[in-house]
C-alpha cells in the first residue's frame, strides 16, 4: 500500500517535471551520445572548419530531428543555443572539457554535457572566434583556470548573450587586442 502510493506520487511528481516550463532542469531520459568533430566539419553560425581552431568546441544534438550541429566555439553554440526559437528546445549540448584535453586542439573523448558543465568568461584564452568560453566538468578545475588566465566562472543557465558579445573582461583587460585578424 505505501510502495503504491510511493510509485504514484513519483509518476505524479515525473510528470509535473515533464510538464513544467522547459528551462531548468531537462528531463532525465537517456541522451544521446557525443559526436566525433570531423575534419571538415564546418561551424553551423559562423561556416568555419571547426577543426582548424583551439579552444573548446560545442554540439548540439537535437534527438526529435536527428539532427547535430556542430560549433567551432563554445562561444557559437551560446551564441546558437540563446536564440529565443532556439533556447526552449530539448537538445542535448556537449563541450569540451578543458581539464582534459589540449586548448590547441581539443579531443573528442573529452566532451562533456553542457549543462553541468562550468563556464570561464573573460580569461585571456582565444578561442575560434576570439573571446570565448572554457568549459570544464569541474569547478575546481575551471577555479584553476581562472588563476591562471583571468575571467569569471559560471554555470550554463547563467550564460547570457551580453557575455558573448560584451567582450568579456570586465576591468581586466591585460592582451593588447591586436590578434583580431579573424576573416570575415
Ligand atoms: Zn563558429
Ligand atoms: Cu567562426
Amino acid at each position: 500500500m505505501k510502495r503504491t502510493t510511493l510509485n504514484w506520487l513519483l509518476a505524479a511528481l515525473a510528470a509535473v517535471t515533464l510538464t513544467a516550463c522547459s528551462g531548468n532542469e531537462e528531463q532525465t531520459t537517456a541522451k544521446p551520445d557525443p559526436v566525433h568533430f570531423e575534419s571538415g566539419d564546418e561551424c553551423h553560425v559562423c561556416g568555419m572548419v571547426i577543426a582548424n581552431f583551439p579552444g573548446p568546441k560545442g554540439q548540439a544534438i537535437t534527438e526529435k530531428e536527428q539532427q547535430v550541429r556542430k560549433f567551432c566555439s563554445t562561444r557559437d553554440m551560446f551564441a546558437w543555443m540563446l536564440q529565443p526559437e532556439n533556447v526552449n528546445r530539448d537538445h542535448t549540448l556537449y563541450v569540451h572539457d578543458m581539464a582534459q584535453t589540449e586548448w590547441q586542439s581539443p579531443d573528442d573523448t573529452a566532451l562533456i554535457d553542457a549543462r553541468e558543465a562550468f563556464f570561464v568568461v573573460g580569461s585571456d584564452r582565444i578561442g575560434a572566434m576570439g573571446p570565448t568560453l572554457a568549459s570544464f566538468a569541474s569547478e575546481d578545475a575551471a577555479q584553476g583556470f581562472v588563476m591562471e588566465h583571468g575571467g569569471e566562472i559560471l554555470a550554463y543557465s547563467d550564460i547570457t548573450l551580453e557575455h558573448l558579445n560584451a567582450g568579456m573582461p570586465m576591468g581586466e583587460m591585460e592582451e593588447p587586442a591586436a590578434e583580431h585578424s579573424m576573416e570575415q
